[in-house]
């Protein structure tokens, strides 16, 4: 259990000391395979079976671990018994019950459909190799949701692309861009997922970020170089806009030189 805690404690706390988690902003989950899960087989329930908003069979069976609601990513690193929990997934996909956590009584993250419906979907698109998927705060693609007119997934993706000369290779099938949606709600929920099974990255217009990944650092490190180029696009506007980018050609041969499969319609914007 320990080297668990020790991994959601380390991206908890790197996500508050960057900023990115004022308050109880962001959350975290990680599916958990056999081998994580083990730690915690045996542990009698803490409640009853709670449905789920709508029913999700890919999960069924499922455990992971997760943040509270209303918890402070900051607070996981001092007690993570208490901001972060394991919920378990009945054998039909359409409840949940606590095993252990949200000490002394709690409830994962409000914004648990975005959570496990893009769980599904992350499950899917891997063939059941990644398990991890972060939201988070990060000022400058939240700013950069502001300030660029007419914003959708191709023209913020080729921003962020010539903004930073790694994200075509972290990122080659693009960001996402989610027009504003209520905060915890089923249709976000929804939104993401779809976005989450066509890209690994999806931005929320004047909120933040979700990422997936294998892991918590790969879906960590995926936001972080995000969040970069977005400050670097940021930096360049107020420094009175580029006076030279990186072409298309650059990018291809970036994509090329590292043998990623772009989504080439990116080009089209
Ligand atoms: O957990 O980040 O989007 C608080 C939030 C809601
Ligand atoms: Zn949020």
């Amino acid at each position: 259990m320990q080297k668990l805690i020790d991994e959601i404690k380390k991206t908890s706390g790197d996500m508050a000391r960057r900023g990115w988690a004022e308050s109880n902003g962001g959350n975290i989950s990680l599916r958990l395979n056999e081998e994580r899960f083990q730690a915690f087989n045996g542990f009698p329930p803490k409640s009853g079976w709670m449905k789920l908003p709508m029913a999700m069979p890919e999960i069924a069976g499922e455990r992971f671990l997760v943040t509270g609601t209303g918890r402070f990513l900051r607070n996981i690193e001092v007690a993570p018994e208490k901001n972060t929990g394991v919920i378990e997934i009945d054998q039909k996909g359409e409840a949940c019950q606590l095993l252990w956590g949200y000490e002394p009584a709690g409830a994962p993250t409000s914004e648990l459909p975005a959570h496990l419906l893009s769980h599904c979907r992350i499950k899917e698109k891997t063939n059941n190799q990644s398990f991890a998927f972060i939201h988070t705060h990060p000022n400058s693609v939240i700013a950069l949701t502001y300030a660029v007119a007419n914003l959708e997934t191709k023209s913020l993706t080729r921003l962020l692309w010539q903004s930073h000369a790694e994200c075509i290779v972290v990122f080659p099938q693009g960001v996402e861009f989610l027009p504003w949606m209520m905060a915890g709600s089923m249709d976000l929920g929804k939104a993401t997922a779809d976005a989450i099974s066509r890209r690994n990255l999806a931005v929320w217009q004047f909120h933040g970020i979700c990422g997936c990944g294998r892991n918590l650092d790969e879906a960590f490190g995926r936001i972080d170089v995000a969040e970069k180029a977005a400050e670097i696009c940021l930096r360049v506007m107020a420094a009175g806009g580029a006076k030279q980018t990186l072409s298309d050609v650059q990018l291809r041969a970036i994509a090329a030189n590292f043998k990623c499969s772009l989504d080439e319609a990116i080009f089209d914007c």
